[in-house]
């Protein structure tokens, strides 16, 4: 958790005065002088009973504020301090939700009324406009349908999300650290065996002081062959028993609102089949960090994307896994059936932030999700993986290209299921910091002590 200290105030004031001006900009594009940001409402799981999906905040909502405060809003107007209005829900059910922390306040106005009474506290709505997750709020406030989530105005508002601040980076490099102690608390156990899949992601969670629903997605946690499933949620509730096996963690964490998306691979035992995981292991993690180092303000995400499928065919050669030119296993698309997914993605409120794909990228690149040419101020992930997916290595067995895969070595592999490794990194004006590999490494040096401090 960062600390409520002067520091902290002055980058979120900072963070603040940012939006303001910038988001001023926007609202004098559009013809507006007022935008209200709903935190949104508490969306029912089903119509057919009364339990709600835990809440999260719009996104836009939490750009601005660190608060899970169901129907409370920030009221911007141009020339004007942006105004917090603090929705009190009634009634005795529940208590008022936490505040992370406490460093916020002096940033903004803040007014606080019961939720029945927040439409009292907004301007004019003739020349406003509503974004939140909850329009049918919008619509009782009065606002008119071409208010509400405007597609030109979101669509402004999502690429000032693409840059961040220094206070999102602070956030982010904690949400980093954080993910850290649990990714090297995770590891450890894995390496005494004896835990199932379940009691890994419950081992996480207590690691990180993370209730399920504040993880900023859901923990992918996959040991052998499940590790192919590039989504694997369904954990198993077995432990392995067999000697050698791998542990594929994909799992982050929040600070303030803000994501980080961090995965490693473990291998346990040795001999044979083993030992060629944990050398794809290391390949893999080598070629993570020779990506970090290649990135280049002013050149596309794209082309390191390309540059990652060159790296894999080499390494897929020197292993022996495929025996043709490098150049060769990129053309005809043998690296895309080990390694289908795109390479990163921008990070931020959303572990999949917005802004990011302002075109369509490349068709033989069609899960690509950062298609930006890299500057200085973003913040996104480096997640180059080697898979070894049933259906893709099918497909590729019945192509041509299939005469350039060592089979055999790919089979001996296949109960490993295959290995991703993710750090979050922020673009600088020389090339990248790495937000999450200091404190994983730190953690690792200072041995298991300290691991979940
Ligand atoms: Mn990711």
């Amino acid at each position: 958790m960062l600390a409520d200290t002067e520091e902290l105030r002055r980058l979120y004031e900072d963070h603040i005065d940012r939006l303001v001006q910038s988001t001023g900009t926007v609202l004098v594009e559009h013809g507006l002088d007022a935008l209200v940001i709903s935190a949104g409402t508490p969306t029912p799981k089903s119509p057919f009973d009364d339990q709600d999906h835990p809440f999260r905040p719009t996104p836009a909502f939490a750009h601005w504020v660190p608060l899970r405060e169901p129907d409370s809003a920030v009221v911007i107007e141009p020339g004007k301090r942006p105004r917090l209005v603090r929705a009190r829900a009634g009634g005795f059910w529940d208590a008022p939700p936490r505040v992370e922390s406490h460093h916020i306040w002096r940033a903004l106005d803040v007014v606080e009324t019961p939720a029945e009474r927040v439409a009292g506290e907004l301007p004019s709505l003739r020349r406003a406009a509503f974004i939140g997750d909850d329009p049918a709020r919008a619509r009782a406030f009065g606002f008119p349908e071409a208010a509400i989530n405007p597609a030109a105005l979101v669509s402004a508002l999502h690429a000032l999300r693409v840059t961040k601040s220094d206070y999102e980076r602070a956030c982010m490099a904690e949400a980093g650290r954080v993910a850290a102690t649990g990714h090297v608390r995770l590891g450890e156990a894995f390496a005494h065996g004896g835990r199932s899949e379940l009691a890994l992601h419950l081992l996480y969670l207590e690691a990180t002081g993370q209730d399920d629903p504040d993880t900023p997605y859901k923990n992918i946690v996959a040991q052998g062959e499940n590790a192919a499933t590039l989504h694997h949620v369904g954990y198993d509730r077995e432990p392995r028993s067999a000697p050698s096996t791998s542990l594929l963690v994909d799992a982050g964490a929040t600070c303030l609102g803000y994501a980080s998306d961090v995965t490693r691979t473990w291998v346990r035992g040795e001999g044979g089949a083993a030992d060629a995981f944990a050398e794809l292991v290391r390949r893999i993690d080598a070629l993570q960090q020779t990506l970090v180092a290649e990135i280049t303000p002013g050149t596309a995400f794209e082309a390191l994307h390309d540059r990652a499928h060159e790296l894999l065919a080499e390494v897929l050669c020197d292993m022996e896994l495929a025996s043709a030119e490098p150049h060769t296993l990129v053309e005809n698309g043998v690296t895309r059936s080990f390694f289908p997914h795109g390479l990163g993605h921008g990070i931020g409120v959303q572990v999949h932030d917005v802004g990011h794909r302002p075109h369509d990228p490349r068709p033989d690149n069609p899960f690509l999700r950062n298609t930006r040419v890299i500057e200085a101020g973003q913040v996104f992930t480096i997640e180059p993986g080697c898979y070894f997916i049933p259906s893709l290595m099918d497909e590729l067995r019945a192509r041509p290209a299939a005469a350039d895969v060592n089979w055999s070595a790919i089979d001996a592999l296949r109960r490993f299921g295959g290995v991703r490794v993710e750090d979050d990194v922020a673009v600088t004006d020389e090339g990248a910091r790495n937000l999450t590999r200091p404190a994983m490494a730190e953690l690792l040096s200072s041995g298991s002590d300290r691991a979940g401090t």
